[in-house]
């Protein structure tokens, strides 16, 4: 039995750089015998890709989808001319939006809920032996089918999978040496209640972690095999547990393994301490970023994330001392905020030695954030989805009476300026259209920072790989 798994077209193409999702699902299906290929929109033309999911005559297309996956229904209707396998979506778009994602895209025969490898290989063991598969699928846990336009849903799976026990992820040759990074994964999901963070209904309600031997040995594995040392780190959550943490650490010190490496999200900045950070600098970390969100003492309270604002200026005095500059991710728009409330958060981050990026609230479905929209605000339909907050650009998807978007708009660009966080002021790839965009913004938005911007850009066109949102091991402005 064959599946073509795919990673469609995203509006995020700049920051498209590859699906996480997929690997992890190839090799646990190859595990069981099956016969796997992917194509990655994101790496050929469309015609290209469209033509070897035809010439592969799969029994079922399986596609990865978030919010930001665009021209599925396109790609569906293509090859529905042409073969009709049994297609699939799954990951975090049709997680969130459940029945409203399969009204939206008819030709899908189900969706998957959260993690899939085990919900996957239970759909093919299905078809594999059944012409008429209705029934069967009906035991599949964690799916939503689409039956003659009838949606039904089946028991709710519960995300239990041992992470030891599952194969390492399959990322294809060319991936690999295309970002010259591994993209790692040592644990799944988190234990937080911040009140924005999907992360949830994606990976359940408990934190589950590797162990370090599996983890160590995967980094071994990448080095032989790949000539590899760069190791980007996708968890929500690397140090929730700060013991397990610095045994990896420990451990990779310990077998004189020689790395670098940087973090995709935020560590917990509850978790850490004098110890952990000396490990990091030892082990080759790069870079560290916490996220804070909101520094505003109510919206702070509001978060669910336990942090107060003493906590975040002893553990980032800390982390400075230790020899890091920190990132800290920051979220305009949170429950109840104002254009004061935010100005207090700003003032906040001024105070501490970092580099704050600020984004936009994106409300998602089965968050709280989402109900006190629905509730109290107004949600944009459809929402201006920019291109990606890398490209300067932030989506909008929502006001309040007391926040408009104009509000949103000028916040965000001022305290990233105030900031120095440029970047986030310019659009486009075209380094010219960048600073113009970024120039333009700022004299509209913070013309007091005109200076500060010209000398990043100055420094920027004088060292691009220091300056530029790209490389995420390559300490910025340190
Ligand atoms: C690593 C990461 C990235 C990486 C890799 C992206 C990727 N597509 O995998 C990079 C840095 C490139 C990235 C970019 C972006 N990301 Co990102 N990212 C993450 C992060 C932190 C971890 C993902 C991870 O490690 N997953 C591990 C694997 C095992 O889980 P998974 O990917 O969800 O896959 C499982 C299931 O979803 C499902 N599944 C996935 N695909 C498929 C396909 C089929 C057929 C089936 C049946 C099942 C299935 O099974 C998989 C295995 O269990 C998540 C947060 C999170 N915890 O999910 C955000 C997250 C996925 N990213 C998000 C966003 C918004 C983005 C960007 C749009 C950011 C931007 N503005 O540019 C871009 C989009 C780029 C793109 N086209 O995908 C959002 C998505 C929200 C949403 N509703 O869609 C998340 C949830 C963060 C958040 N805001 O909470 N991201
Ligand atoms: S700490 Fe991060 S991953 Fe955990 S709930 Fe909050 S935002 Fe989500």
């Amino acid at each position: 039995m064959k599946i073509v798994l795919v990673n469609p077209p995203s509006l995020s193409m700049r920051y498209n750089r590859f699906n996480a999702g997929i690997p992890y699902l190839t090799s646990f299906l190859k595990s069981k015998s099956m016969f796997v290929e992917v194509v990655d929109f994101g790496q050929a033309a469309y015609r290209e890709c469209v033509d070897r999911i035809v010439r592969s005559k799969p029994e079922a297309v399986g596609f990865s989808v978030n919010s930001y996956t665009t021209g599925l229904r396109e790609i569906l209707s293509d090859i529905r001319g042409r073969i009709r396998p049994f297609f699939i979506a799954g990951g975090p778009a049709p997680t969130l939006y459940e029945e409203d994602f399969l009204s939206r895209y008819p030709d899908l025969d189900c969706i998957t809920l959260g993690e899939s490898e085990e919900t996957l290989w239970e759909i093919f063991r299905v078809l594999e032996k059944s012409k008429d598969p209705m029934p069967d699928l009906l035991q599949v846990k964690g799916l939503i089918l689409n039956h003659r336009g009838e949606r039904i849903r089946t028991p709710v799976r519960s995300f239990g999978i041992d992470l030891n026990s599952m194969p390492f992820p399959d990322y294809a040759p060319e991936t690999l040496s295309r970002l010259n990074y591994y993209p790692l994964l040592t644990s799944r999901g988190c234990d937080s209640h911040c009140v924005f963070c999907p992360n949830r209904a994606l990976h359940g309600f408990t934190w589950r972690a590797r162990s370090v031997e599996n983890v160590v040995s995967e980094i071994e594995k990448v080095i032989r095999d790949h000539s590899l040392n760069r190791f980007f780190i996708l968890d929500d959550s690397f140090n929730l547990d700060l013991e397990r943490a610095k045994n990896i650490l420990r451990e990779v010190l310990k077998r004189k393994i020689r790395i670098q490496y940087s973090f995709c999200s935020g560590l917990q900045i509850r978790s850490i301490d004098a110890e952990f950070l000396d490990l990091l600098k030892k082990s080759g970390c790069a870079k560290i970023g916490f996220g804070i969100e909101t520094a505003d003492p109510e919206s702070a309270g509001r978060l669910g994330k336990g942090l107060s604002l003493d906590m975040i200026k002893t553990r980032i005095d800390l982390t400075v001392k230790s020899g890091f500059r920190p990132e800290v991710y920051m979220i305009v728009g949170l429950i109840g905020a104002t254009v004061s409330s935010e100005r207090r958060s700003l003032s906040f981050i001024k105070g501490l030695n970092v580099l704050a990026r600020w984004f936009i609230a994106q409300p998602y479905p089965k968050t709280p954030l989402y109900d006190w929209v629905a509730r109290h605000g107004r949600f944009f339909d459809p929402p201006d989805l920019g291109e990606g907050v890398w490209n300067g650009r932030p989506p909008l998807f929502f006001e309040t009476p007391e926040f408009t978007k104009e509000d949103m708009l000028r916040t965000y660009y001022h305290a990233n300026s105030e900031t120095d966080n440029y970047l986030f002021l310019c659009s486009g790839n075209n380094p010219l259209i960048l600073f113009l965009t970024g120039l333009f913004r700022v004299i509209r938005y913070n013309p007091r920072r005109t200076l500060g911007f010209l000398v990043w850009a100055i420094k920027g066109v004088m060292n691009p790989t220091k300056y530029v949102y790209n490389e995420h091991w390559v300490k910025e402005e340190g």
